[in-house]
């Protein structure tokens, strides 16, 4: 409580404490340069971006519970509707089987896709919890160029409504890679295509702007003391991802406007019966969405580095190793694209692609034995934050793994474009950034809302969803592995009972969803006035208050240890409580 008196002399209020009227706080809002706002809007929409992906994922592994003939007697009589399977197809189903039920069923898995990678994953960790901390965790009162980030905002809310425009309409079929040449001639109609096209495009502005604003940040804004090897682990991973943004997310936006005019006046650059080349695209294309698969996850890991060291009090294994090793994943993100299509290129592109793809592996696996290393011996808290860490170890594990048979020439051959893919990169992105973002909310969510929530609550949330996700996905690479292929509404029965266990389990996700939905809504009406440093973190973030001050610190910090100096700084026996430490004569003097 200690912060309370050293602060007495300011009336600085909390970052949210704004004018009194509710159209005055909604224009205060709407017009706000404070990171923290934006952090915090960029939260709500990502999350309603999330909540329309999931419902969109549940869709489609409902449509999976049963091999669906209905369809194929469909498809002979024309537009009469036979249900053949039963009671058990009413409801969403039937809106699923309505005319043609494969028509719906791709929509609904481009919806999924597409709302998720552009709308919500990518954003996800850096546009929220990074806006939100980057700047405090820097000791500074805001990002680099507060405006551009209000802006980045506004251009991510537009990019979202010309997609969400795009589903109202009806949605497109492509698949979320837009691959030509059926993006550029499905004769879906033509505006469905292109907004969502072009809602990839926008969105891709909002990640350009705010990797930048993030860039300068790190380069210019550290507080007095903060060498690069004082920052955050975070900052660092924050930081990586960012400078993928900045490199990579414009050959996305050439390539989509590409597209788009393609579609639109067909140019001839994509279409081959226009002399195009439609694996140019998918080159193009994954040129920029490989390295995007590391500004989804190099965040993420970010926060499993402050996850651990935070709720098991013990100084980071291998700082300099997990910060370089973050810099090394983005540097050799660039060199893997042609993973993605090994089909499509000759046997010598392909064998290179394949070995330094296994590159990766090496600044992966560091950080992994570097977190376990950090947890060997230390007080191992359990509680949320430290679940979802735990959770994010296991799967991870799982995800990075079964990768090395995919970037495996012979392997891939026989894996290429099945479920064996589907729950790969399912481990990687929800099992990694997902599980990461999960936790990274839970052990920031004191200092944003200045509120606890339930910790009972949110374990059982975190042990419903890993549950859950395990059932849901683990079962694909069995699916994969006898050779069910993605993307088919309709499947041979043997794979029957492995699609039932696998939907099953995403109503477990789901329930796990929603307690951790309940948690939070009951944090913010009645939850518990969090401390200042409820967990005993030593980064700057816990130096101020729960929520921070409108510009973040009373007074300019300076950095006096280092972000996890549990074992110099902390004395036994030490109650968070009692923050700042004895003997730590930094910010508050
Ligand atoms: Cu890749």
């Amino acid at each position: 409580m200690s912060y309370a008196d050293s602060n007495a002399h300011h009336e600085e209020g909390s970052y949210f404490s704004g004018p009194p009227g509710m159209l005055a706080k909604i224009w205060q809002w709407m017009t706000t340069v404070d990171h923290k706002k934006i952090g915090v809007m960029y939260l709500f929409a990502i999350m309603f971006m999330f909540f329309i992906g999931g419902v969109a994922a549940l869709a489609v592994r409902y449509e999976l519970l049963d091999p669906v003939r209905t369809v194929q007697m469909m498809d002979a009589s024309g537009e009469e509707m036979t249900i053949v399977t039963g009671e058990r197809l009413a409801g969403l189903k039937d809106i699923m089987n309505a005319r043609s039920a494969n028509e719906v069923y791709n929509r609904m898995f481009t919806l999924h896709g597409a709302v998720m990678v552009f709308m919500f994953i990518v954003p996800s960790v850096p546009a929220s919890l990074g806006n939100f901390f980057l700047p405090i965790m820097l000791g500074a009162k805001d990002v680099a160029f507060p405006r551009l980030n209000l802006l980045s905002w506004y251009i991510y809310v537009t990019g979202c409504l010309f997609g969400v425009l795009s589903i109202l309409m009806g949605g497109v079929d492509t698949g979320w890679t837009f691959y030509t040449p059926y993006s550029t001639t499905t004769d879906a109609d033509h505006w469905r295509v292109v907004l969502m096209i072009l809602a990839a495009f926008i969105l891709g502005f909002s990640s350009i702007l705010t990797g930048m604003n993030f860039v300068v940040s790190v380069h210019k804004l550290r507080a007095p003391g903060m060498g690069w090897f004082d920052m955050p682990l975070f900052l660092w991973g924050v930081y990586a991802t960012s400078i993928i943004q900045v490199l990579a997310t414009p050959v996305i936006g050439i390539t989509l406007l590409l597209l788009v005019f393609e579609r639109l006046f067909h140019i001839g650059i994509f279409d081959p019966s226009m002399g195009g080349d439609p694996v140019l695209y998918q080159h193009f294309f994954w040129f920029y969405s490989h390295p995007v698969v590391y500004v989804m996850i190099l965040p993420a890991m970010g926060i499993i580095s402050e996850l651990i060291a935070v709720h098991s009090r013990k100084h980071i294994f291998g700082y300099r190793a997990i910060a370089f090793s973050s810099l090394g994943i983005a540097g050799v993100s660039f060199l893997v694209w042609g993973h993605h299509i090994f089909t499509a290129m000759g046997e010598l592109a392909a064998i290179l692609f394949s070995g330094l793809t296994f590159l990766v592996a090496i600044p992966t696996a560091i950080k992994v034995f570097n977190w376990l290393a950090t947890l060997y011996k230390g007080s191992i808290a359990i509680n949320t934050p430290m679940l979802y860490a735990l959770a994010f170890l296991f799967t991870f594990s799982i995800g990075g793994l079964t990768g090395l048979p995919l970037a495996t020439l012979a392997t891939d051959l026989h894996l290429h474009d099945t479920y064996y893919v589907v729950a790969h990169f399912h481990y990687v992105m929800m099992g990694g950034t997902v599980v990461a973002f999960m936790g990274g909310i839970h052990h920031w969510w004191p200092k944003m809302f200045g509120k606890m929530y339930n910790e009972k609550g949110g374990m059982l949330g975190c042990i419903l969803v890993f549950v859950g996700f395990n059932i849901t996905f683990f079962t694909q690479f069995f699916l994969g592995t006898q050779g069910m292929p993605r993307r088919y509404a309709n499947y041979v029965d043997e794979f029957q009972t492995l699609h039932q266990i696998s939907t099953y389990g995403s109503w477990i996700i789901l329930l796990g969803f929603l307690v951790h939905l309940g948690v939070f809504i009951a944090s913010l009406i009645s939850g518990e006035k969090a401390d200042q440093n409820p967990w005993g973190g030593l980064t700057l973030e816990w130096e101020t208050e729960s929520p921070p001050i409108e510009h973040n610190f009373h007074h300019e910090p300076v950095v006096t240890h280092g972000p996890y100096d549990f074992d110099k700084v902390v004395p036994p026996g030490w109650d968070p409580k009692d923050y700042p430490l004895p003997a730590n004569p930094s910010s508050h003097s």
